[in-house]
């Protein structure tokens, strides 16, 4: 086909705990090297230990669209996007994408500095580019009511940020960044109804509408208008399709979205 792939991943699988396979890969070699036991001694601690933390996992994205990945607490969501910024290595399988990653971690940082200084995070200033996304990430009430705006200074001997103001701050600061693949590991985290909301219709939807974009979110109302929908269980993808796919193969689906 003509469309260009925006992310895929084939049959990759990866674990947490490789620290403990090449730990004991190691032992092996010590005690074969001193002439002790040889064998698979390792073999039987390693099957104890090491659990994969996603199985075989298969997607395609064309560029430009939007992937909600959900499940419940533990089932390997972030992990996923750790696995796409390059932090977890697939034991097997292989990830393509077309290069420059922009990431939004599900715990939301500040630096020191002023506010225009966390979003923009060492870029320039693009006046249009800026605006539109305050607006869009709705922080443009939040900086009318601080002294010097979005000049005001956070951090020590600065305003303090509720947690809603830090994530929409965190979500603006990798929105900013140009990229060609964006993940956000659930941005909107504090945030109340109405405001996730807005942001996920304005910012997620509309003004990143033509960026590839990942996004863990466990929101029906975000699954219905993703284009695809990764849903997994214990690292085991139980569900990979659209929203439309998903209700007809997985009606139970929903069991599956609380945390
Ligand atoms: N894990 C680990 N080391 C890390 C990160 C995760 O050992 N640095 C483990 C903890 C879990 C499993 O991997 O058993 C999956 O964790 P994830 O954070 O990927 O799971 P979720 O993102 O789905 O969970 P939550 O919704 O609670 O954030």
């Amino acid at each position: 086909s003509l469309t260009t792939v925006g992310l895929e991943m084939i049959n990759v699988s990866a674990s947490w705990d490789e620290g403990i396979v090449e730990l004991f890969e190691k032992i092996k070699r010590e005690n074969k090297a001193n002439g002790h036991l040889t064998g698979d001694d390792g073999l039987f601690f390693t099957n104890l230990y090491v659990t994969p933390v996603l199985k075989s996992i298969n997607l395609r994205l064309e560029e430009g669209m939007m992937l909600a990945v959900a499940g419940s607490t533990g089932s390997g969501k972030s992990s996923l996007l750790m696995m796409i910024l390059g932090e977890l290595v697939p034991s097997e399988g292989k990830i393509k994408h077309s290069g420059r990653v922009s990431y939004s971690p599900q715990t939301s940082w500040i630096m020191p500095g002023t506010i225009r200084d966390n979003i923009l995070f060492g870029l320039t200033y693009d006046e249009y580019r800026y605006t539109s996304i305050i607006r869009a990430c709705q922080l443009e009430e939040d900086f009318d009511l601080l002294p010097d705006k979005d000049k005001t200074p956070i951090a020590e001997g600065g305003v303090t940020l509720s947690g809603g103001q830090r994530a929409r701050i965190c979500l603006a600061r990798a929105v900013y960044k140009d990229a060609d693949l964006y993940l956000l590991d659930a941005p909107f985290t504090h945030l109340d109804i109405a405001t996730e909301k807005e942001i996920f219709d304005k910012c997620v939807c509309k003004l990143m509408a033509s960026k590839t974009r990942v996004v863990v979110t466990c929101k029906l109302e975000h699954l219905k208008r993703a284009d695809r929908i990764i849903l997994l269980h214990n690292g085991d993808c139980y569900f990979y399709g659209t929203f439309s796919e998903l209700q007809a193969q997985r009606p139970d689906f929903s069991s599956l979205l609380l945390g």
